[in-house]
């Protein structure tokens, strides 16, 4: 069979257990969607049923609407929302009144009454409803009963979003997988079915916002809240609006110069606000529900408030106060750093930026002001500290961003699962509030009385045919919807929920593919970058080995090694004083070379290469063993994927072959390039002999 992957976890395999088949077969012959006949995220219900219910069970489902529930005998399904449908009603009374239940709560239920059995998917909202049959529709197809079912579902986070890097000349920044969905040579893909697949997917791991341009807003892109671009932008929103998931774009902080209107964007010019205000008024009247404005500002050379001598606070609140009548927020980026740094100046430390710059505006930005901190003070490497700014600002919402797209993590082309990586973030305890303060309660709102906050991340989709390059790649877009839903899932729960909605039910299949997502995460770092120290990579590319490659650049990434030893000294006694930025039970932790973590260490500290790790190597034979180890965990992947041949669809067997391959062969590369490099930096020899050129 040929499977392209297009259909990402959203198979809808055949049942091929003839009994199971039946006992579906008889919940879903009479289907009732309670609610107003639309094209909401009702009607997407209704519609991903019938689709999924033909390709599952052979069976065109009859799907009625408001009212039929009691119309015939047996069993049913009920669709709808609190307050639709009296069955749902008199089922769920309980359910209000606890106090996790949200907008976007939804339950299934198998109920009896009057004689008549049913399962039902409800939710507080249409959305909610949508995610219920996602849900019932994941059950279906991993088998499970519907026979008692009592499942509450409350998404943890209230934004749950993606950023798309995508560019209107349909390039996507650190893109890896095809060009983008949404735009192509200027004009936009507004019409593409893909665009509802994408929807689709979506909602079924929970997004409910997505903004689809790059935040480097370039001259095409400053267009599309413009009155040319406005309505195709509005029926890419008309498309989301059917999946519960609202638009954002990324906007131009320059917009009133680059669109030729003013000649200023001082934010605290009246002619500079008026002019905001009335393109949010224009915005608002093509998209009533538009999400908001995503801002990279002052960063990378992007233009920002720091021209005028104005501050970030400053700059968000002159948008804030332009959609504040709309309800629409404004996400601003904490990405400010200097990256004309000289790198012979040992006193700037780019790890510091974010913090010193926001942390001293806390309580100075608006209620629909959202501030969106990378979850390190970096760049997204394979290993950094958690970002010391998220949960340090008491009175400013904030919202965590991670990078699904594999920048600096193998590009798609190497296995790396990085939902462990989101959970160790996500299971940090900052202190900022007492014990218990992780970044999971803070971006969740429990910790500090944020009006909002969440989670976003950058895709990694483009439109190549299984949208994300690397088959694998696809585990982790669908798990950080998942993640961002339930934090407290595991990841191998994660893991095993993917593997089997996309390689089916195959146990040797589903081990193999389960132990490579677990344990790639490990094994990328093993064979790149060591302890924690980053980068070492081809300069803009990010893919490959360049250990000098940043190293007298002006971006502010450094490993300082020499012939003694490597790292980067950010303690406060006599570094950068990055470490001081952590509250005091963590700046302790990493201040102390006795305390810091080994795989943070190089973060942290300068150290020779004969310092002992707590796990008793010392630095430079935890950068050998390391690396040997890698490649060698990749070659046994391979061996163990190729058994699997005859198990796996064809195309995609030949895919990860493929890229198994090339991330073994670029392993080698990262091998040998490190450790050579580091032998002739130390004259250290390996104390196990291996080859090192
Ligand atoms: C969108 C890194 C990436 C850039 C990206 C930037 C950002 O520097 O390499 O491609 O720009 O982060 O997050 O703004």
């Amino acid at each position: 069979m040929i499977d392209n992957g297009y259909k990402g976890w959203l198979r809808y395999d055949r049942v091929n257990n003839a009994a199971l088949a039946e006992s579906y077969r008889q919940w879903t012959k009479h289907i009732v969607i309670a609610g107003e006949y639309g094209d909401g995220p009702l009607a997407s219900a209704a519609n991903e049923l019938k689709m999924a219910l033909d390709s599952m069970l052979g069976m065109q489902a009859e799907v009625q609407w408001t009212g039929t529930e009691d119309r015939h005998a047996g069993k049913a399904i009920v669709v709808g929302t609190l307050g639709s449908s009296a069955i749902i009603d008199s089922a769920l009374t309980d359910v209000t009144a606890v106090s996790s239940v949200s907008a976007e709560s939804y339950w299934l239920r198998t109920v009896n009454q009057g004689g008549r059995t049913y399962v039902l998917a409800a939710g507080v909202s249409a959305s909610g409803a949508l995610y219920a049959v996602f849900h019932l529709l994941r059950l279906i197809q991993s088998g499970e009963s519907l026979e008692s079912l009592q499942i509450s579902e409350s998404p943890k986070y209230s934004l749950r979003m993606i950023n798309h890097w995508d560019n209107m000349d349909g390039s996507i920044e650190r893109g890896y997988a095809g060009d983008s969905i949404f735009f192509r040579n200027n004009e936009l893909l507004s019409g593409s079915g893909r665009i509802r697949d994408y929807a689709r997917m979506m909602a079924s791991i929970g997004i409910n916002g997505i903004a689809i341009n790059n935040v480097n807003v370039h001259r095409p892109e400053t267009f599309l809240i413009t009155e040319r671009l406005l309505p195709q932008v509005a029926e890419i929103a008309s498309v989301f609006r059917e999946y519960g998931i609202k638009l954002y774009l990324s906007v131009n902080y320059a917009a009133t110069i680059e669109l030729g209107d003013l000649d200023t964007a001082d934010p605290l010019d009246e002619r500079v606000r008026a002019w905001w205000k009335e393109k949010a008024a224009e915005v608002y009247r093509h998209i009533p529900d538009f999400g908001g404005f995503l801002v990279k500002a002052d960063s990378e050379n992007r233009p920002g408030p720091f021209t005028y001598g104005r501050n970030h606070a400053d700059g968000a609140n002159m948008l804030g106060e332009a959609l504040q009548p709309y309800g629409g927020l404004v996400l601003w980026r904490c990405f400010v750093y200097n990256c004309h740094q000289d790198w012979r100046d040992r006193s700037t430390d780019r790890a510091r930026a974010a913090y010193d710059h926001f942390k001293p505006l806390d309580g100075q930005f608006m209620d629909n002001v959202v501030l969106q901190i990378k979850n390190g003070p970096m760049d997204f490497q394979v290993r950094e500290p958690v970002s010391p700014l998220f949960g340090a600002m008491q009175k400013t919402n904030q919202m965590m961003e991670f990078q699904i797209t594999q920048e600096y993590t193998g590009q798609q082309r190497h296995v790396c699962f990085l939902v462990p990586q989101w959970k160790e973030v996500l299971d940090f305890d900052t202190h900022h509030g007492g014990n218990g303060s992780t970044i999971k309660e803070i971006a969740a709102g429990n910790i500090h009385p944020y009006m909002h906050s969440g989670i976003t991340a950058v895709s990694n989709i483009g439109d190549d045919d299984n949208w994300t390059g690397h088959h694998l790649a696809q585990a982790n877009l669908y798990g950080y919807g998942r993640l961002i839903w339930n934090p407290d899932l595991t990841s191998e729960q994660i893991a095993s929920e993917w593997t089997s909605l996309t390689f089916g039910a195959d146990e040797t299949v589903g081990e193999a593919v389960v132990s490579f997502l677990l344990e790639s995460w490990s094994i990328y770092e093993s064979y790149t970058s060591p302890l924690g120290v980053g980068w070492m990579v081809r300069p803009h590319y990010h893919y490959g080995p360049d250990i000098d490659g940043y190293e007298y650049s002006k971006w502010g990434t450094y490993h300082f090694a020499d012939h003694l030893g490597i790292g980067v000294n950010r303690t406060k006694a006599d570094g950068t004083g990055y470490a001081g930025q952590y509250e005091s039970a963590n700046a302790a932790v990493y201040e102390s070379l006795e305390s810091c973590p080994d795989e943070l260490l190089l973060f942290f500290h300068h150290v020779p290469y004969t310092h002992v790790l707590h796990s008793g190597s010392t630095v430079i034979q935890h950068i050998y063993d390391t690396h040997f180890s890698g490649v060698e965990r990749v070659a046994y992947w391979q061996d163990r994927w190729a058994k699997l041949e005859g198990r796996v669809d064809e195309l995609r067997f030949r895919l990860v072959a493929g890229r198994l391959n090339e991330q073994l062969e670029n392993a080698k590369e990262w091998r040998d390039i490190v450790n050579t490099y580091f032998y002739r930096k130390s004259g250290i020899e390996d104390a196990r002999g291996r080859t090192i050129y």
